[in-house]
């Protein structure tokens, strides 16, 4: 039965159809976690890195209260601009839908959204996850607890240290979602290739990752796989520089008393501007990286 929510782009809709690779992109980055026009840019060059490798791209976003799979350039182009864009997890989604709001997804939203498209394969800069001192405030992502229930893969440069890594490690492990590095044993921390933490498990070719994942899917574990692609080399922040900005961003956030769904993008934009775009160039960069390692992966899964 077709889900009467659900708005599949044509192509998207033919590609799966015929078990062509399709590549699933979120909105929640380009609404709330890049500035305006490079935010925009940023998600026309990832759709066009999935094309060029081989793969289809589904930019998924909410409106006229459906959930779209596969957005048009102008689409994006709003999604970019507009100011009233809610920015939509999993407990958002009945709310914007049924009141027909503009709604940009998380990557819990957009992992949920994929999964009931038939889209296996989902790239991203950096997930959600634990935040530092979670302990007292209890903020953990629920890009987690979707990761847990969403047999969807997930390609990200990482988890970023605005986020206590070592807890949300600790919390991937508990919720059995395999935690995959490409091409290195230190999982790596978003702006930075390393991270002083070693990653669970580490592969090397896009194809061992797309075996990884129909195996474990045949097994009938549910859940996603978190691979973590690190930024390249010469794009990289040193995590000693990194970590400066993001103590003075926590800080910042902590006076201000920011608080629930807005503290992510308030460290974000906060570190963006006082780095002088440096970072922001580094998350373009790793994104499109992810996007390439993505489609890879989606064209190995497919066949
Ligand atoms: N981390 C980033 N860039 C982002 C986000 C996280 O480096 O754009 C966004 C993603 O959409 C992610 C969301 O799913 O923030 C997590 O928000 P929260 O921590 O409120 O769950
Ligand atoms: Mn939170």
């Amino acid at each position: 039965m077709i889900n009467p929510f659900l708005q599949i782009h044509p192509e998207i809709a033919d590609a799966l159809k015929l078990g062509k690779p399709v590549v699933a992109l979120e909105s929640t980055i380009i609404s709330h976690g890049m500035p305006y026009p490079k935010n925009v840019e940023t998600a026309l060059a990832v759709e066009q890195t999935v094309r060029d490798n081989a793969a289809i791209p589904a930019t998924i976003a909410i409106f006229d209260g459906k959930c779209f799979v596969g957005l048009s350039a102008q689409q994006i182009e709003f999604f970019g601009k507009a100011k009233d864009v809610w920015k939509v997890s999993l407990r958002d989604m009945p709310y914007v839908i049924s009141k027909k709001l503009y709604g940009a997804t998380t990557v819990a939203a957009t992992m949920r959204i994929a999964s009931m498209a038939g889209i296996k394969i989902f790239v991203t800069g950096g997930i959600g996850g634990v935040h530092r001192g979670a302990a007292k405030s209890m903020d953990i992502s629920a890009d987690l607890t979707e990761m847990e229930n969403t047999s969807v893969a997930v390609i990200s440069a990482g988890v970023k240290s605005i986020l206590d890594i070592e807890l949300t490690l600790e919390y991937l492990e508990t919720k059995g979602i395999p935690v995959v590095t490409f091409g290195q044993s230190e999982f790596p921390s978003f702006y930075s290739r390393n991270s002083g933490l070693d990653s669970p498990l580490r592969l090397d070719t896009a194809g061992e990752i797309a075996e990884m994942l129909q195996t474990k899917w045949a097994l009938g574990l549910q859940g996603s796989v978190l691979i973590a692609n690190p930024v390249p080399a010469h794009q990289e922040i040193d995590a000693n520089e990194m970590k400066l900005h993001i103590d003075a961003a926590l800080q910042a956030a902590t006076e201000r008393n920011i608080k629930g769904k807005e503290v992510t993008p308030f460290l974000l934009q906060w570190i963006a501007q006082h780095t002088e775009g440096e970072s922001l160039e580094a998350n373009i960069a790793l994104i499109k990286n992810n996007a390439k390692l993505g489609a890879e992966i989606a064209l190995a899964f497919s066949v």
